[in-house]
């Protein structure tokens, strides 16, 4: 995919996200892929509360709002709807975040995608609910200091691994799965790009740093994308035809220690522990 393909017309456009939101930049270069022939499906997220205001709507192309756990059902009825109308070449597009998708929203997830429906679930995470005060989510990684992190002590971190969704929606045969990061918009827009073409549910979980949940200058954002892929803490892969493949290894990997000391939710961590998460991403080359 070339940049200079993409169209010029922005699909999300007038939102009130705060300054370098990794979720709004997610969903901007998603449609520049994707086009107007989609329906979006938004539950409560950080997204839905900067891009439905009324009467300032920032997304220009159909949006419905959805109840938190209710995404996937919401999702595969309105594809069901439209493929009865003869209207099956309308992609119907879930864009929830990691609370909305790992947790509140999985079970909706889960049965939509066993039953088949030709359908995109986009999942810009931010590895908390930001929305409603950085609370801990199942994608939060260990370590990470959360408004209530079930650790007692210090600030409040993840003593819990982050859930391997894209390993769970493998499990469910689902045609397509893939990781991405909004650092990486050629890996990422490739990645929708080939979900859309999928006739069938496919998902896509892409990393959306959040300056104002992480902790780091609004400018950063990318480089937050890139350093998560540089040092190991994050993979670029994609499930298809029942095969894992990473789709970007770096020439060089960095310590884990500058994507950590670059964000104060990991501030906290002791040096022992920041030789935890080398060695676990380490282990995963
Ligand atoms: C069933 C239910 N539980 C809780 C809420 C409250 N709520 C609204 S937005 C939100 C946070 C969503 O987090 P996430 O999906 O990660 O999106 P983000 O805010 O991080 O963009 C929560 C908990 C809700 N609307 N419905
Ligand atoms: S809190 Fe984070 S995810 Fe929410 S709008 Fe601000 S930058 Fe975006
Ligand atoms: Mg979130």
């Amino acid at each position: 995919m070339k940049v200079k393909d993409l169209p010029s017309e922005e699909l999300l456009f007038g939102h009130f996200a705060c300054a370098g939101c990794g979720g709004a930049l997610a969903v901007r270069l998603a449609l520049k892929v994707l086009g107007r022939e989609v329906a979006v499906v938004v539950p409560p997220s950080c997204l839905l509360g900067v891009a439905t205001f009324h009467p300032q709507m920032a997304f220009r192309v159909p949006c419905v709002n959805s109840v938190m756990p209710a995404t996937g059902a919401v999702t595969s009825g309105l594809a069901a709807g439209l493929k009865r109308r003869g209207q099956a070449g309308v992609k119907v597009v879930a864009i929830a975040g990691d609370g909305g998708t790992f947790d509140i929203g999985l079970q909706a997830l889960s049965g939509a995608v066993e039953r088949g429906h030709d359908f995109l679930f986009l999942c810009y995470d931010n590895e908390a609910y930001m929305n409603t005060g950085f609370q801990r989510s199942g994608a939060t990684p260990w370590g990470a200091a959360t408004s209530t992190g079930p650790s007692g002590s210090r600030p409040l971190w993840e003593d819990r691994p982050k859930k391997d969704m894209l390993r769970i929606m493998a499990a469910h045969n689902i045609p397509y799965a893939a990781t991405a990061s909004v650092a990486y918009p050629r890996d990422f827009m490739e990645k929708v790009r080939r979900a859309a073409m999928v006739k069938g549910p496919s998902y896509i979980q892409v990393l959306s740093p959040c300056p104002t949940g992480w902790g780091y200058e609004p400018h950063l954002t990318v480089e937050m994308g890139r350093l998560a892929v540089e040092t190991g803490m994050w993979t670029l892969a994609e499930y298809y035809e029942g095969e894992f493949r990473v789709t970007h290894r770096p020439s060089r990997r960095k310590p884990v220690r500058e994507y950590l000391t670059a964000q104060r939710r990991f501030a906290h961590l002791t040096e022992g522990e920041t030789e935890r998460l080398q060695a676990e991403a380490d282990c995963c080359r």
